[in-house]
């Protein structure tokens, strides 16, 4: 393979000329994909040779402008470019309905806007209204002005070291390759287009790096030189670009890129290399002694993980749907994540790593400040309630899908005797008791005497309290 790439012609290779005013581990940062280059390379190597069968990277391998990165579609349904806006020239990524995680370091001003694809389910733009600097790392909360279609799972476990994730990002494209001592080590950041790309990689370490003046708690990697692996690493301004992995069948966001090991020197007090190198073995660093270890760059990315207890107490207040206030609407939403059984951290509101009957009561009772049975949501629980369970013809009828608005208050769909138990727990003073008997005797005779009875039971256990 590297004889390869020492025979191939490497005139594809785009020649750039730009300035670099960055600072290491504080610049915007943007992606290659190293393989995908080395694939092209091979790829025209064996185009010399003999027959080539195509790939199914040949929509990058050889596209003349953005040949040389992985510009899409990306895994899973172009998942990681329809789930990423653009924000100032990186990204952000939603991890709420409203909100949406980003970095500092690209100084976009509070105003800003936030830009899906049109492709994304939530395309358009959103206006920010809200940012929220974190005070000890380079990440961003950018609150905005109306709730998302789609957004991403945050990931708050201790596993990253050791996943593969998918990195993403909207940097240069790929500059000339950078040779010592006649090998090839790496490329040059080309020219920003604002294209975005994606490539691979995997977690090998957790760390700190200075990012806009925090120490900034980071996911590691390195730009290995593994052909055929859509092995990546992060150049100019990709900051902000999400990095992902995927665990028991769900995608979560593990990072936020934030800094990439750059520039390197042939000599102590040479001229500043802005590069992507896979191997940096007798380079020098900004600033330093030669680099003796034979690797590959680093790449970083805001670890999500260490940021956990910021984000839970802005975003974890019961607006599920990101109205802005908490209603009917989010106890629906509230309902279908604890029916679908599926983790949702925002519907956690205890924390205690489950979604259940517990966060319910939170919910409605402490949140909302209502009670169960307060089905019109006017803060009561009276006869207009009963009327409109009664009216929406869901009672005792099995399970029909039924929500909050018909009664059903205990989550199972249904509305039935186990709802009016909850509903004789917050029974207003101003309510009639004959309404709920009424209603409780709907039924045919051969159920309805037992459920008169354990309604009975219940008010007279209510009122020896
Ligand atoms: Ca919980
Ligand atoms: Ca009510
Ligand atoms: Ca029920």
């Amino acid at each position: 393979m590297k004889r390869l790439l020492w025979l191939c012609p490497c005139g594809w290779l785009r020649s750039v000329a730009e300035s670099r005013d960055l600072e290491i581990l504080s610049g915007d940062i943007a992606l290659l994909t190293r393989s995908s280059i080395a694939a092209t390379v091979l790829a025209s190597a064996l185009l010399f040779l003999g027959p080539w069968s195509s790939q199914a990277r040949a929509v990058v391998i050889y596209d003349p402008d953005g040949a040389f990165r992985l510009t899409g579609p990306t895994p899973n349904d172009n998942y990681f470019f329809d789930i990423q806006g653009n924000y100032g020239v990186g990204m952000a990524t939603p991890i709420a309905p409203n909100y949406l995680l980003s970095v500092k370091h690209l100084n976009v001003p509070s105003n800003n806007v936030v830009t899906f694809l049109s492709s994304s389910p939530n395309a358009g733009q959103y206006s920010v209204v809200q940012v929220i600097d974190h005070a000890d790392s380079d990440l961003r909360l950018i609150k905005i002005d109306q709730p998302l279609a789609m957004w991403a799972d945050p990931y708050f476990g201790n596993g990253e070291v050791g996943k593969d994730v998918i990195l993403t990002g909207r940097g240069t494209q790929v500059g000339d390759p950078v040779f010592l001592s006649g090998e090839l080590r790496g490329w040059e950041w080309g020219t920003f287009d604002g294209v975005r790309s994606w490539g691979e990689n995997t977690i090998t370490a957790k760390t700190t790096v200075n990012v806009a003046g925090t120490n900034t708690p980071a996911l590691r990697w390195t730009f290995d030189p593994i052909a055929g692996a859509n092995q990546g690493q992060l150049t100019e301004r990709d900051s902000g670009g999400g990095v992902f992995f995927e665990e028991d069948g769900r995608w979560y966001l593990a990072g936020i890129n934030a800094a990439v090991e750059a520039p390197f020197k042939k000599s102590s007090g040479g001229e500043d290399i802005w590069a992507a190198l896979f191997n940096v073995r007798n380079f020098f660093p900004a600033s330093g002694p030669r680099i003796n270890q034979t690797r590959g760059s680093y790449g970083y990315a805001t670890q999500i993980s260490a940021v956990e207890d910021w984000l839970r107490s802005i975003i974890v207040d019961g607006d599920l749907t990101g109205s802005g206030s908490v209603g009917i609407p989010d106890f629906d939403y509230f309902s279908q994540v604890y029916q679908s059984g599926q983790y949702d951290w925002r519907a956690d509101l205890n924390n205690d790593g489950v979604v259940d009957l517990e966060d319910w009561h939170i919910l409605v009772h402490d949140i909302a400040g209502t009670f169960f049975g307060d089905v019109n949501f006017d803060g009561q629980v009276d006869d207009f309630d009963i009327q409109q369970i009664l009216a929406s013809g869901k009672f005792m009828a099995g399970d029909t899908g039924a929500t909050w608005a018909d009664g059903d208050m205990n989550l199972d769909g249904r509305v039935d005797m186990d709802d009016i138990l909850l509903i004789l727990d917050s029974w207003g003073s101003t309510a009639s008791l004959d309404s709920l008997m009424t209603m409780a005797a709907i039924p045919e005779p051969a159920t309805a005497g037992p459920m008169m009875l354990g309604a009975g039971m219940l008010l007279a256990r209510r009122r020896n309290r």
